[in-house]
């Protein structure tokens, strides 16, 4: 199959699950061609199967906001009839979702169907799509989209009750690869950071105000209070300069350490012993997912789709949001030495559910049901 994937080429979560899956499809025979406006962060390798395409915003002196979604559709229209897909796959509604639409209809004006499949990710419905600047579009292009997929059954819920969805959403969740996310060798790591053999946190995120990072500060706080420990904080975003404020404020600078957008982050979590995901809103985890993977428990929030991710009193616990003594005392609890070995053992048995070989079948076989059906209704 040719397969035309858009994404955010981004540190967010749908754009390493996009450009993920992929790489998993390329190296099963499909032929995958990315568009996006830069490369994607996780394409960091190339095989004979993969592609990608730049999408070309031109500025004109009357434009205070360049038209993106429209160099994206006429990209898209160029790139489906010179490489001649068979689909094309969307990540985050906005604006992928309506650009697709547009794409869609312009080929159709030359004979050319493609089916477009939509992938909803998370804030694309929680937070801003929802906003009424945003909401029609949104459910206009998910409705008029082949196949829907969501990546929780929370989101796939969510997304109904404040849309107008006539379609089915198949919830197909993340994955994870778990011959690169596994627990590496890395003693001499860990001993430079913790050289007193402190327990480690880590937290990645993006550092938009929805991770609620201030949390994990305040739960390292706590924590350190009781036991030594140290907290690695990897990513970079709008939240930064604030959490950094709040370190110096409450004492902590130097046991906290900002590693920013860390490419290998399989790498720092190999050496942790407890991960912090406090979000307000979360899908599904993604990040929480790639530290299980590496054998990592998590305390999490029990928001969105974590508690279909995160087994509470298994793979480490769920908390109320801003509930930040429970999650302290959750977190002391599994940093015990006769519970971290049994949640560390859950933790990695939880990810392997999730296995890339598992999950990427799912994509596969809703494109075969698509691209049949559209067979089926040319021929009649
Ligand atoms: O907010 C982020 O972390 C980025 C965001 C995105 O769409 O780029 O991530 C969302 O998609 C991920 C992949 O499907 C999910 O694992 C994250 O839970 C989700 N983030 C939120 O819902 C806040």
């Amino acid at each position: 199959m040719k397969i035309g994937i858009v994404c955010y080429p981004t540190f967010g979560g749908s754009g390493v699950v996009a450009t993920e899956l992929g790489k998993a499809l390329a190296k099963v025979g499909h032929q995958i061609h990315f568009i996006t406006y830069s490369q994607p962060t996780r394409l960091d390798f190339f095989n004979e199967n993969l592609f990608y395409h730049e999408v070309d915003i031109r500025t004109y002196p009357l434009f205070v906001y360049p038209p993106y979604e429209l160099a994206l559709a006429s990209k898209m229209v160029d790139v489906v009839k010179y490489e001649k897909l068979d689909l094309l796959h969307v990540h985050y509604a906005i604006p992928h979702a309506s650009a697709a639409y547009m794409a869609r209809q312009i080929l159709k004006t030359e004979n050319i169907n493609i089916p477009v499949v939509t992938t909803l990710h998370g804030t694309d419905i929680t937070l801003v799509g929802k906003d009424a600047s945003y909401a029609p579009v949104v459910t206009f292009s998910i409705n008029a989209s082949d196949g829907i997929t969501a990546v929780s059954e929370d989101l796939k819920k969510d997304t109904y009750e404040h849309f107008n969805i006539i379609k089915e959403i198949e919830v197909i969740p993340n994955f994870i690869d778990l011959e690169r996310f596994k627990k590496q060798k890395k003693e001499h790591f860990k001993k430079a950071i913790c050289p007193d053999d402190e327990k480690l946190l880590v937290h990645t995120s993006n550092f938009r105000k929805v991770k609620r990072v201030d949390d994990v500060i305040k739960i390292f706080y706590n924590l350190r209070k009781e036991i030594p420990a140290k907290l690695l904080l990897v990513g970079d975003g709008p939240e930064r300069n604030n959490i950094e404020a709040l370190c110096r404020e409450l004492g902590t600078c130097d046991d906290v350490r900002f590693l920013g957008k860390l490419e290998a982050v399989e790498e720092v979590l190999s050496v942790a012993d407890l991960f912090i995901m406090p979000s307000e809103k979360e899908s599904f985890g993604l990040a929480a997912l790639e530290a299980m993977a590496c054998e990592v428990p998590v305390i999490s929030t029990n928001a969105g789709g974590l508690p279909e991710l995160n087994i509470d009193g298994k793979t480490g616990f769920l908390c109320k949001v801003g509930d930040v003594e429970d999650m302290t005392q959750k977190a002391l609890y599994i940093l015990d030495k006769d519970n971290l070995p049994r949640f560390k053992e859950a933790a990695l048995s939880r990810a392997k559910e999730f296995e890339v070989s598992r999950i990427m079948p799912l994509y596969e076989t809703m494109y075969d049901r698509i691209l049949a059906t559209q067979e089926k209704f040319q021929a009649s």
